[in-house]
């Protein structure tokens, strides 16, 4: 078990936070939850070790109908070494993209890849591979980041909060699973206006339990919208293991119970959920229904940088994601299987990508910050009198205290 791995870890010297992380080691190793948590890592070969859920990989592509309630299995196309498992769902010729992750690449770049262009898209924050999959620009998810002039946003969103009106994808929102009952809303006028188009909407096995997320689900299923739900099932919300976020059988199991046809599938099998999402995508549009989709995976990274997840899970448990069941690894190798990958191909691709992101960064570091007037602007169509005060009392600020701020780094007020 995770928590024996633990405690022979090296990591476990003697003092302050290595007793703290004892003690939370041993409350987990009381907790009878514990036991499904996670299973010690012997061969490549075994059952699916996803800390959120128990069951069995399969690899026929079925979803679950509202009646099933529980043993929902886990389908995958390639096992871990890259073989595909069913010949006939021999992926060649369907994908050939992938972009480096922390871990969860396979579940948004397969879904992105499985959807259309008019899709529309409410991400939560973790699926940056959606929006390289269409074609955003790296010089634009730099701005962003950075918060500089060429920012769509103008600097008013937390960094990684991306939106694009001409990728179809809606700006992410801090408050957890508040893209849920948007994006059903969206679904409802797709259905209504009966145009070609679905939505898909991500979100965390932790967003899955606000409320929010029963109310998207149950206006989805009873206004029957063409929407698909994906969660990313990643084991953890922030520092809480899934084993403290539900006692049921994952997120899928919870389809059943709205009337929505649910599957899960294996996260870290980029062409499983390509297929999943495809299936899932037809349905929805074909038959104006809600789908779900739980994609088991695991966050290999921290929360943010603001978390250090060492004080809540063992670096052995991260490391067996890192270094043998990480999706980037499964498809280099079933691309190698193939011949069409080599190392020396990836040796200098990794070299021109870094080579590329370094120089992205470099030019948005460069740029100026938008001008301080921006902050009132995008909101309203007309600001309302309370925010022109607020701006007319900003600019008599910044001009008598100009020295104390860098405006040399923005654009003028
Ligand atoms: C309504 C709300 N509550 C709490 C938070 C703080 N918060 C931000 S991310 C997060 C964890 C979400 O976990 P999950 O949905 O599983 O997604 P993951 O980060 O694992 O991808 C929490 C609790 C928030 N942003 N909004």
């Amino acid at each position: 078990m995770a928590v024996a791995m633990a405690l022979t870890a090296p990591s476990l010297n003697f003092g302050v936070r290595s007793f703290t992380r004892l003690s939370r080691l041993s409350q987990r190793l009381f907790s009878t939850a514990v036991i499904r948590y996670q299973q010690e890592f012997t061969t490549l070969e075994e059952k699916p070790q996803f800390p959120g859920a128990s069951a069995e990989y399969v690899n026929t592509l079925e979803f679950i109908q509202p009646n099933v309630i529980s043993g929902i299995p886990v389908y995958r196309v390639m096992d871990r070494k890259g073989h595909i498992v069913n010949p006939n769902e021999d992926p060649k010729g369907r994908i050939s993209f992938y972009m480096t992750n922390y871990g969860e690449e396979g579940t948004h770049v397969g879904s992105a890849a499985a959807i259309e262009m008019q899709d529309l898209v409410f991400g939560q924050y973790r699926e940056a591979g959606v929006l390289m999959w269409r074609g955003y620009p790296l010089d634009s998810f730099m701005a962003q980041c950075y918060g500089n002039i060429d920012d769509y946003a103008h600097g008013k969103q937390m960094p990684v909060h991306y939106g694009s009106l001409e990728h179809n994808f809606v700006t992410i929102s801090s408050p957890l699973a508040t893209q849920i009952p948007q994006a059903v809303g969206a679904a409802y006028a797709y259905k209504r206006s009966d145009i070609d188009r679905a939505v898909i909407c991500y979100f965390g096995e932790g967003a899955a339990s606000e409320g929010d997320a029963h109310a998207g689900f149950n206006f989805a299923a009873t206004l029957e919208c063409p929407i698909i739900f994906f969660c990313r099932n990643n084991g953890y919300a922030i520092s809480t293991p899934t084993y403290e976020q539900y006692r049921g059988d994952g997120i899928a199991a919870r389809g059943p119970g709205y009337g929505i046809r649910s599957i899960r599938v294996d996260g870290n099998d980029v062409f499983a959920v390509y297929n999943a999402t495809k299936e899932a995508r037809r349905h929805a549009v074909s038959e104006n229904q809600p789908m779900l989709v739980e994609a088991m995976t695991y966050r290999i990274g921290h929360h943010s940088t603001s978390d250090d997840s060492s004080a809540y899970r063992s670096v052995d448990e991260v490391s067996y994601w890192d270094k043998q069941d990480h999706p980037i690894s499964r498809l280099h190798n079933f691309m190698i299987n193939q011949g069409w990958w080599d190392d020396a191909q990836e040796k200098a691709w990794r070299k021109q990508s870094r080579k590329m992101v370094i120089e992205t960064f470099e030019r948005a570091e460069r740029k100026l910050k938008p001008s301080p007037k921006l902050i009132f602007t995008d909101v309203y169509d007309t600001a309302p009198p309370s925010l022109q005060k607020q701006e007319e009392q900003l600019k008599k600020h910044v001009e008598r205290y100009a020295e104390h701020y860098p405006f040399d780094k923005f654009e003028r007020f």
